[in-house]
């Protein structure tokens, strides 16, 4: 039965499906053809004069082929080159007819399709997931009134102001262009020479240094609008608006060390992460949330509301919930989809408008222009992944790929000869009318006074930052800025901290070789916003991967067990062992082998279990691969679970002794530092509920003070 309501002009989740399949083409058992549909007989040799004579120009089939291979490609994103996508729905929670007469915020029923698509910013089209970056966050609202994209970051602000300094930023921060070094990567000299020329970056370095700067997972990510729209209602009023995105299953990030050997590892690691997650039907979800400021707020505040460079603390402006969205299908095709959508701050729909924020105002000319090169001309709508679901009628003729047939000689307006059809549709019809903001200035090149405070709001999130967090944005200065070779920009990347936070300053001296302040400044900001430390985000054990080490021999109960817990709560154990193919309990059970130690890495697991059974042990235990598993799992803060015979092997990695003071006999040695240990066969079912628990902390940074010494 088909529960999903259609609304008036039947629009659902199933709508943006239905109208892609008309373009979807499978190839089961059906002959191979030329693309005028001509049945190929032969294509592994060309038509020659002669078996070893020179190819004929005559071969239609050669040059189809070749020409079409030759033209493959597209130029990539300028920025964002790098991506994965999803299809999903949205589904509002109640009417938001208050604030918004935008039709897909209306009624809880309509499920509106979505397309998303997530990014890194700096590196090619191949380059790896896990780099140190901001992340794109852009959505595709396929709505009954035409589609509406939200083409946000998981950073709630942004590196400058005003658009016109964008390609300075991207040219700073790309390769640099003699010898196209470094990939993907901040970490070099002409970014933090940008950088310490335009202190409006302080504080997005600070984000971008944080752990917010390689998440774990892009269903572990919040997503921000960045830029201050409007909200405008049916009688016409209009209250300022940020959009947030808050995934279900909280804000989580990588280690630093992880992620770059991930890099090598998995390149592929977090598109691989979305399309697994789908395809296992653990489906990410995330509420959107709005922060709501009427129009006489606007200068209420120690910020201006329409800066980029700022955001507007929860605990002062809270975020409503008003909705869900969930990614519930991967693409059929990467390039067809993921390569070819477009996106545009400037795709509207009535009831949401925009504001002066300088680098929105930039934005809304920038997305429409990269589209015309990068898909070839102005008919990139046409492309199915693009296509409105919404009815298109426009006096629009012509250019290159014009798919549509336009019936009838008249192609303006306007006119009598079609009765001036296409009509302008009125407000009321549903017509898009430009919110009436009364703007009055002189034409200038100059930035408000109230956009000059650079460092107030650094400070604010550095005050945020739990403990680990500070210490990994200081060890995130020691490399960003430690491979800077000019010395002059590093004594200047001081200096601007200086004015954040004068202790933040001398700790980045401490490690990049620069003298610290000889005066520590105090801007006097104490306020801190509990919100932005990921400290206090939702903590759960479900989706997570856990590496199980097991040998021939390995304890068949205690796995059984312990894989059943790990089932109940939507945890996914991969079987690691030296070889693949099947292993042997101690009492004759089989197993088979996902992994073995040359195909994957500690790094990419949340955590690992060691069962008992003496032979299985005994052989991990002369396993060097195994050992530095689990000692790199241990550096990188990760939980660790042990069963009798699998607590020895954590006392041949030695982690107590470089740890913490334990008692030699293994038993809950460690479990304050999430490496829980059971000795007792019959507490394997607390054992397994305190290693979920464990799991669920994401990472145990307690362990952060000892990581150097640990051997992995
Ligand atoms: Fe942008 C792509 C997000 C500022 C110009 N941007 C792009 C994408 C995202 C963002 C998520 C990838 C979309 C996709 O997946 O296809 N950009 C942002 C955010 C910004 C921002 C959140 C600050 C609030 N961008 C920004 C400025 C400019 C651009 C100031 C230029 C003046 N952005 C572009 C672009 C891109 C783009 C060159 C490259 C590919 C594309 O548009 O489709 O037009």
């Amino acid at each position: 039965m088909d529960t999903v309501q259609k609304n008036q002009s039947g629009v659902n989740e199933n709508t943006k499906n239905e109208q892609l399949e008309i373009f979807r083409v499978g190839h089961d058992k059906e002959p191979l053809t030329s693309n005028q549909g001509l049945k190929v007989s032969h294509t592994d040799d060309s038509l020659k004069a002669g078996t070893r004579g020179p190819t004929l120009m005559e071969d239609f089939h050669f040059r189809e082929k070749i020409t079409h291979f030759d033209h493959e490609r597209i130029p990539e994103r300028v920025v964002h080159a790098r991506g994965a996508g999803a299809h999903g729905y949205f589904q509002v929670y109640e009417s938001l007819a208050d604030l918004t007469k935008a039709k897909f915020l209306q009624d809880p029923a309509v499920k509106t399709p979505v397309f998303v698509r997530f990014s890194t910013v700096v590196g090619s089209r191949g380059s790896a997931d896990t780099v140190r970056d901001v992340r794109g966050f852009a959505t595709k609202f396929y709505t009954e009134e035409g589609n509406y994209d939200l083409v946000g970051n998981n950073i709630p602000i942004f590196f400058i102001q005003d658009a016109i300094k964008f390609p300075d930023i991207v040219h700073s921060i790309k390769p640099e262009p003699d010898k196209e070094i470094p990939q993907a990567s901040a970490a070099h000299d002409t970014f933090w020479d940008f950088m310490v020329n335009n202190s409006e970056l302080a504080h997005m370095i600070l984000w971008l240094l944080s752990d917010r700067g390689i998440p774990r997972s892009f269903r572990m990510m919040e997503g921000f609008g960045v830029n201050t729209f409007r909200l405008i209602n049916e009688q016409g009023q209009a209250r300022f608006v940020k959009f947030h995105w808050k995934p279900l299953l909280g804000v989580h990030s990588l280690v630093w060390d992880e992620a770059q050997i991930i890099a090598g590892k998995d390149p592929d690691f977090n598109r691989g992460d979305l399309w697994n997650a789908i395809e296992d039907g653990e489906f990410p979800e995330y509420e959107l949330g709005i922060q709501v400021l009427e129009q006489e707020q606007e200068f209420d505040f120690n910020f201006d509301i329409l800066d980029p460079t700022k955001f507007w603390p929860e605990e002062l402006i809270p975020v409503r919930r008003i909705g869900k969205m969930t990614l519930n299908r991967n693409v059929d095709n990467f390039f067809a989809e993921t390569e070819q959508v477009a996106f545009h701050p400037a795709n509207v729909v009535p009831g949401i408008d925009f504001t002066n924020d300088p680098l929105l105002q930039g934005r809304l000319f920038s997305y429409l222009d990269t589209q015309l090169i990068r898909l070839g001309g102005p008919n990139f709508h046409e492309i199915p992944i693009n296509r409105p679901v919404a009815p298109v009628h426009t006096n629009q003729r012509d250019a290159y790929h014009r798919m549509t047939i336009d019936k009838g000689k008249v192609s303006y307006s306007p006119n009598m000869l079609q009765e001036n059809q296409p009509h302008p549709a009125s407000e009321l019809e549903g017509g898009y009318v430009h919110y009436e903001e009364r703007v009055d200035g002189r034409k200038v090149r100059e930035r408000s006074s109230s956009f000059k405070d650079h460092y107030s709001q650094a400070a604010l999130f550095w005050n945020s930052m739990s403990d680990p967090e500070k210490q990994h944005i200081i060890e995130a200065f020691h490399f960003e800025v430690g491979k800077v070779k000019n010395k002059t920009i590093k004594e200047r990347v001081v200096d601007m901290f200086n004015q954040v936070n004068g202790q933040l300053a001398i700790d980045i001296a401490s490690g990049i070789g620069v003298p610290a302040p000889t005066v520590a400044c105090d801007i006097g900001i104490t306020e801190s916003s509990a919100a932005v430390s990921q400290a206090n985000t939702t903590k759960l054990a479900n989706t997570r991967r856990i590496a199980v080490l097991v040998e021939n021999g390995y304890n068949h109960n205690e796995l059984l067990q312990l894989m059943e817990a790990f089932k109940l709560t939507a945890v996914h154990p991969v079987i690691i062992s030296k070889q693949q193919g099947m292993l042997s309990s101690s009492d004759s059970h089989q197993l088979e082998v996902q992994e073995n130690y040359h195909t994957t890495s500690s790094v990419l697991y949340d955590a690992v279990y060691i069962p008992g059974g003496q032979q299985s042990i005994e052989s991990l235990m002369t396993h060097g691969y195994a050992l530095h598993f689990i000692n790199q799992a241990f550096k990188h803060c990760k939980a660790i679970g042990a069963s009798n015979e699998g607590v020895d092997m954590l006392i041949e990695c030695k982690l107590g002794e470089i740890s913490l003071a334990g008692s030699s006999d293994g038993s809950q040695v460690f479990s304050d530092a999430g490496v829980v240990t059971v000795r007792n066969a019959n507490q394997m079912s607390s054992f397994a509920d305190e290693f979920l628990e464990s799991i669920a902390q994401h990472r145990h940074w307690c362990r952060q003070a000892i990581k150097e010494m640990v051997r992995a």
